[in-house]
């Protein structure tokens, strides 16, 4: 990280939910997340989102312990223009990454997107819908999805909410593109339910089994004629190689606070690219201000399926940065300004922050 680096503020924000989001690991009713502000020298500034949680139960990432690991390591070792030697941080590290690169390309006047290497100008999007008690409910969820134009729906399932929901889905919508998200909930003794889906036409089955259980994966895979997707599983660009060659999935869904950044998520997208395995990019309901970030990554050639990277309104009543929008054909624009494009509304970012602390050399 070459930036000249005057200081960097943290910021922990939150922000409601239009609607309670459940997954297999649990419910949220809010966004909460810690901001990474890099400031340059004249007051110059780069943005970066961490997508941990407020409790380690998507990874052994939380937002307190972001929070510590950015003030008292990541930054202090960034401000000395050394390397931090932390590990298992890798939703902290992403963040300073982003924020420095932001601050950066926005002296040079570069965007994101070209600065990877991107060659698209819109992306096309998909959805992430969560467990729903009442299947009405969720096929209301769906069909409002569905006619906003999303390219592919995402339906949260779990241990006894899992195929007679999805063929319930399937049948409300024989042409939709469906794929599903277990949030590594099923086991040994659990994964036989998963094989009731192989006749549902889904595009892809995602992170069924436990994040270190490759073997698992591949013998799952071996049975089932719907491609394996990881997400947990997939921590660098080492254990994206194994998991391709070892064909415990055939696609891979890249986050960068996941993988530690955008040079290990670059490097994920050449080896990708390599092996001819499809790509996109997964979200963790990020503000614009991590969701522009997802969106250029998305704009490189290699992310050929539609991402997590839904519209603002998907989650949030008022998003932080000028609001993410999906078109009725189911695309989004990449932002083309210098940095990630975006930044936080000074009205926004007030309401919503709850902590703010400035380190400094
Ligand atoms: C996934 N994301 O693909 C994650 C899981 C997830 C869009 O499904 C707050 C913050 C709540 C991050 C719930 C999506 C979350 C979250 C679920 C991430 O596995
Ligand atoms: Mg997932």
């Amino acid at each position: 990280m070459t930036a000249d680096l005057a200081a960097v503020e943290l910021l922990r924000v939150r922000l409601p939910l239009k609607r309670a989001f459940t997954t297999s690991f649990g419910t949220s009713a809010d966004k909460e997340c810690v901001l990474v502000r890099a400031i340059g020298p004249d007051d110059a500034e780069g943005w970066g989102e961490c997508t941990a949680m407020e409790a380690p139960r998507y990874s052994g990432e939380w937002n307190d312990g972001a929070w510590l690991v950015l003030r008292d390591h990541l930054i202090p070792a960034a401000l000395a223009g050394r390397p931090s030697g932390v590990r298992s941080h890798p939703m902290a590290e992403a963040a300073l990454e982003v924020a420095v690169t932001d601050l950066e390309l926005r002296s040079e006047g570069v965007s994101l997107s070209t600065h990877f290497g991107g060659v698209r100008h819109r992306v096309p999007c998909g959805v992430s819908v969560g467990i729903e008690d009442r299947i009405d409910d969720l096929l209301e969820l769906v069909s409002g999805f569905v006619s906003a134009g999303y390219r592919r729906v995402k339906l949260k399932i779990e241990p006894g909410r899992d195929v007679e929901t999805v063929r319930a889905v399937r049948e409300a919508f024989p042409h939709a593109p469906l794929s599903v998200d277990a949030n590594a909930a099923y086991t040994g003794e659990t994964v036989d339910a998963l094989l009731g889906l192989d006749d549902l036409g889904l595009e892809y089955i995602e992170q069924p089994l436990p994040e270190d259980d490759l073997l698992g994966h591949i013998e799952l895979q071996r049975r089932m004629a719907t491609p394996l997707c990881l997400d947990e599983t997939v921590t660098s660009a080492r254990v994206a190689r194994a998991a391709i060659e070892l064909e415990a999935c055939r696609i891979i869904n890249v986050k960068l606070g996941r993988v530690g950044g955008p040079a290990e998520a670059l490097r994920i997208h050449e080896l990708a690219r390599e092996s001819g395995v499809p790509l996109w990019v997964g979200g963790m309901l990020e503000t614009g201000v991590g969701r522009a970030a997802n969106v250029a990554l998305a704009s490189l050639p290699g992310f050929t399926l539609p991402g997590d990277t839904s519209a603002s309104d998907r989650y949030f009543e008022a998003d932080l940065t000028e609001p993410f929008e999906v078109d009725a054909d189911g695309t989004m624009a990449v932002p083309d300004g210098p940095g990630i494009g975006v930044a936080p509304l000074p009205d926004r970012l007030e309401a919503a922050v709850v902590e703010r602390l400035t380190v400094r050399p």
